[in-house]
């Protein structure tokens, strides 16, 4: 019986899928010879007993609306579901592009969020507006030939001082559009607020602030034109499938396993052909070996969490009481600023195993602290890759406390002689508990 019931619903999805690109074919194709077809939009029942099953899967969760929990799907998922009998809807039809550029051509492709072009234009105008203090870099191309731009905050910026380097990375991800605004707002406030606050002045003058907010330009652009939802970047894979998701073709431990990543061509997470495969993450692996960063920041979203290493294994680093510290500080710091309280801990345990992201290689190639930092929504429900612009500025501001943190750290650290590192987490440590007597 239940056989029967399988073999049925999956002829029934593959018609429509069937279906759904003949209609793709009709109207889509002519316009933009892409793979959309590929990945489709899906919907399950949000029943207790489907959560526990899909718990595994390592699924692209786009939201849960109406008692149902959407998904971005490709065949090989859909197969998935089949084998544990979960019944799905295909909803693609909801989120077609037609849909999508009307609502484009009315808001505004982007709105207040950056463009590829925009941010060129923006960062170009702080290096002119603050020639003593701001100078952009171009440290690669894209696949598509774009720049890969690096702000670099410090006095005297146009020589290399022994200060110290703080990194800050936004839009490995595609959808992820607010991540390209806090780090591109962190460096303008820095600028705008050098002579006005001596804190931000002795800060500045003591370090190098490096700031890639854009590292997956194509992505970026497709997400703005074509596909709201595309993560990866725009690789072309040679066999009808796009995209590498740079958030796992890094090199330490990449392809550890395919749960943290995936060899499919098709997947959301595939990690590419070898490590640093993609022009992207390679231009911030050489840009990381010209330089002796401190510590980095990689901002991505969504879910309000501060992770740290590892990702690819549930061990913890050698370094976790410093991760942790480090974290629990930045939370409670911007947990005053709006009173949004960001969850913190290692990344394989928050969330889900990754293998060949960012933080995991910086810190294990450098033993740097490091951190993905996930920003709002919180849920699925309250918007998922979707931030209204009223909030840029709110988490913008919450981020910057955040940040200036982890610089005012580095800066410490380096001033400071070696195993006085020790202190410093002793201080922090009861401080925390200080807090928590109150
Ligand atoms: O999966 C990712 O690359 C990050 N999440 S996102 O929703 N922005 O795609 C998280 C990477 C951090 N590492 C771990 N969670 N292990
Ligand atoms: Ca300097
Ligand atoms: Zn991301």
């Amino acid at each position: 019986m239940k056989n029967i019931d399988k073999i049925n619903s999956w002829n029934f999805y593959t018609k429509r899928l069937l279906f759904l690109f003949f209609l793709q074919t009709i109207f889509i194709a002519p316009v933009v010879a892409q793979n959309y077809d590929l990945t489709e939009i899906i919907s399950i029942e949000n029943s207790h007993i489907n959560r526990e099953k899909i718990k595994y899967l390592h699924l692209d969760l786009l939201m849960e609306k109406g008692g149902r929990i959407y998904i971005v799907a490709d065949s090989e998922v859909m197969s998935e579901l089949n084998g544990q009998s979960i019944p799905f809807i295909l909803e693609t039809h909801d989120f077609s592009p037609d849909n999508q550029l009307d609502i484009s051509i009315q808001g505004g492709a982007n709105g207040d969020f950056h463009s590829y072009v925009e941010l060129e234009r923006d960062l170009l105008d702080l290096e002119n507006t603050f020639p003593d203090l701001a100078k952009v870099y171009d440290i690669g191309d894209s696949l598509e030939n774009r720049n890969i731009y690096a702000l670099k905050i410090s006095d005297n910026v146009l020589s290399d001082e022994d200060e110290a380097e703080t990194l800050f990375l936004g839009c490995h991800h595609a959808r992820e559009w607010i991540s390209v605004e806090v780090p591109f707002l962190l460096g303008k406030y820095l600028l705008e607020n050098y002579h006005q606050d001596v804190f931000i002045q002795n800060l500045v003058d003591q370090s190098e602030i490096w700031i890639v907010p854009l590292v997956n330009p194509d992505g970026l652009e497709y997400s703005i034109h074509f596909y709201r939802y595309w993560r990866k970047n725009r690789r072309d894979n040679g066999d009808g499938t796009y995209g590498v998701d740079l958030n796992r073709n890094y090199g330490y431990q990449w392809g550890y396993d395919n749960n943290g990543s995936s060899p499919n061509t098709n997947s959301d997470v595939y990690r590419g052909t070898a490590p640093f495969s993609e022009p992207e993450s390679l231009a911030i692996r050489d840009f990381s070996a010209q330089h002796h960063f401190s510590s980095l920041v990689s901002y991505h979203s969504y879910s309000q969490v501060i992770l740290y290493p590892w990702g690819y294994t549930s061990l913890p680093t050698d370094q976790d009481v410093l991760l942790n510290v480090l974290a629990a500080n930045m939370s409670q710091r911007m947990q005053t600023v709006n009173g949004r309280y960001y969850s913190f801990g290692q990344g394989s345990g928050s969330l889900y195993t990754t293998n060949g992201d960012t933080t995991d290689w910086s810190f294990g190639t450098y033993g740097i602290p490091s951190f993905t930092l996930e920003l709002p929504p919180s849920s699925a429900q309250l918007g998922e890759f979707f931030n209204a612009e009223g909030d840029i500025q709110p988490i913008f501001q919450e981020n910057l406390q955040a940040a200036l943190y982890l610089i005012e750290w580095a800066a410490q650290n380096k001033s400071l002689p070696k195993d006085s590192i020790d202190n410093i987490l002793r201080r922090h440590r009861s401080k925390i508990t200080n807090t928590l007597k109150k």
